[in-house]
């Protein structure tokens, strides 16, 4: 088994610090003590290399079924560092008899992702929506519990391996009542959304807690509103709530407007992360695509985006065209401006170090050392490989790889355990059994590869052992 077991290593258990959560991912960032760095444009050649570059993620939903499919797992493993089961984390999927849990398909997409230094999304504990018939026909404080233990069940199994949680999906009902949707859920008591999230919590307490709906893009709307006021009233009352998603499923009856930045500032001044999470825009403008993007790179606390599906072909709205590739798996227009504005974003604020360091470790700053000397290995079978520094956060790093003298190469790099690796960018990894010595191999995007290392605790610089070509 050459599955990496990053973020199997849990931190001591105790109160769920907020602003201390290590998480393995990018772009998960709590993002307090900020020190701003400037706007830099760079030059990341795929939408999650230049995403990590900026401290965020570009994920997209995936679906089991398809990963046997090589046009499509080509497109996955090159361009995106962060998945979410389109379907297969569902109630439906994962609990169909109740008290049976059923995980092959999720597990699929779960291995695919992290053996290649992919995050992973959770989608969804709680919905009134694909719901087993079992639990269709449930009411009151049978519904309650059950529902209760579906989320304990689903966030233990899968603790460690994902980052985020969509707790709670569309609970808020559509129209000018900004009130919740009435549902069978929604019918054990309207206590039943900070039930769940508490199950979550205790259930996988680093794994950062999002409610996830559709149609609150607006910020004049209703439903947005009742959104709002429901994540601000759970962090007055500290009910334990991380991050609010925004599906921002775009068409001609709810477009994107351009208050939609405002949207995603306000949310986060509640003290919550914003994500983007299941984005597709009718007709794929590469304007709307690009304002999109924008937004988010605006606000310090979005951290990443995530397009429902990879092709045309691949979306639940096919014929709408409404994704970034095209059909046979071509880059569309919508692609280019996509990446054009994910390089010239502003980066996620650093982190002010930590008040107490391991004394063992390197103290982080809250400028990247850009002047560090980078450190060559030892050539080896006709290649040679740099590594250099580049962002460092509160919580991790990322580092750049420099290669020369082969265009087919494969580069050995390891990290200093307690490290992992979280992301990785313009590169095929793998790992050895003890996760912390990664193999990179060239997938044709390029000499320069790069990957962000979570320190917990640990800023040792990842060393170079070898660069072979072949
Ligand atoms: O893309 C999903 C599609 O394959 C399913 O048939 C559908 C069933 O409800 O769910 C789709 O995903 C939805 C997501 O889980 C929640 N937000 C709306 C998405 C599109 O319907």
């Amino acid at each position: 088994m050459t599955e990496r077991c990053h973020g199997d290593t849990r931190p001591p258990t105790g109160p769920r610090a907020r602003t201390a959560v290590v998480l393995a991912a990018a772009a998960l960032l709590a993002a307090t003590g900020a020190a701003f760095l400037p706007s830099t444009a760079s030059a990341g050649t795929t939408l999650g290399a230049s995403a990590a570059e900026k401290g965020r993620y570009f994920g997209t939903a995936v679906a089991a079924s398809r990963l046997s499919d090589n046009a499509y797992t080509t497109i996955l493993n090159r361009e995106f560092n962060m998945v979410t089961a389109e379907n297969e984390m569902k109630m439906n999927a994962t609990e169909p008899q109740q008290g049976r849990f059923s995980y092959g398909a999720a597990e699929q997409i779960v291995n695919h992702a992290r053996s290649r230094g992919m995050s992973v999304r959770g989608h969804t504990l709680a919905w009134h929506s694909q719901q087993p018939g079992w639990m269709e026909s449930m009411s009151g404080s049978a519904l309650r519990q059950a529902m209760l233990n579906h989320v304990t069940q689903v966030a233990t199994h899968f603790r460690g391996q994902v980052v985020a949680w969509d707790v709670v999906n569309e609970a808020f009902a559509d129209g000018g009542s900004g009130g919740r949707r009435d549902s069978n859920l929604q019918r054990t008591g309207n206590d039943w959304i900070e039930a769940a999230f508490r199950a979550a919590d205790a259930a996988d307490p680093n794994a950062k807690l999002c409610y996830n709906d559709y149609n609150t893009d607006n910020w004049t709307h209703a439903k947005t509103q009742g959104v709002y006021n429901m994540v601000r009233d759970f962090k007055a009352r500290g009910v334990p709530i991380d991050c609010v998603g925004f599906q921002s499923h775009f068409n001609n009856n709810s477009p994107y407007v351009s208050n939609y930045r405002t949207t995603l500032s306000s949310f986060a001044a509640l003290g919550v992360d914003v994500q983007i999470t299941e984005l597709d825009i009718q007709g794929a403008p590469a304007n709307t695509y690009r304002s999109v993007v924008e937004d988010c790179m605006a606000v310090p606390r979005c951290n990443g985006i995530t397009v429902w599906g990879i092709r045309d072909s691949d979306s639940w709205l096919a014929s709408q065209t409404p994704l970034l590739f095209n059909s046979n798996g071509s880059k569309k227009p919508a692609y280019d401006a996509v990446l054009a504005a994910l390089n010239n974003g502003t980066p996620v604020p650093t982190t002010a170090p930590p008040t107490s360091v391991p004394p063992t470790s390197v103290p982080p700053t809250s400028t990247p050392p850009t002047t560090a000397p980078p450190t060559t290995p030892p050539p080896g079978g006709g290649c040679t490989a740099t590594l250099q520094d580049s962002t460092r956060w509160g919580d991790r790093f990322n580092s750049q790889v420099t290669v020369s003298g082969a265009s087919n190469w494969s580069v050995v790099v390891a990290v200093t355990p307690p490290q992992k690796v979280s992301a990785t960018w313009n590169g095929s990894p793998s790992w050895d059994s003890s996760g912390n010595v990664m193999t990179m191999r060239s997938n044709g995007s390029g000499n320069v590869f790069g990957f962000t290392t979570m320190a917990n605790g640990n800023w040792t610089r990842p060393q170079v052992l070898s660069c072979t070509a072949s």
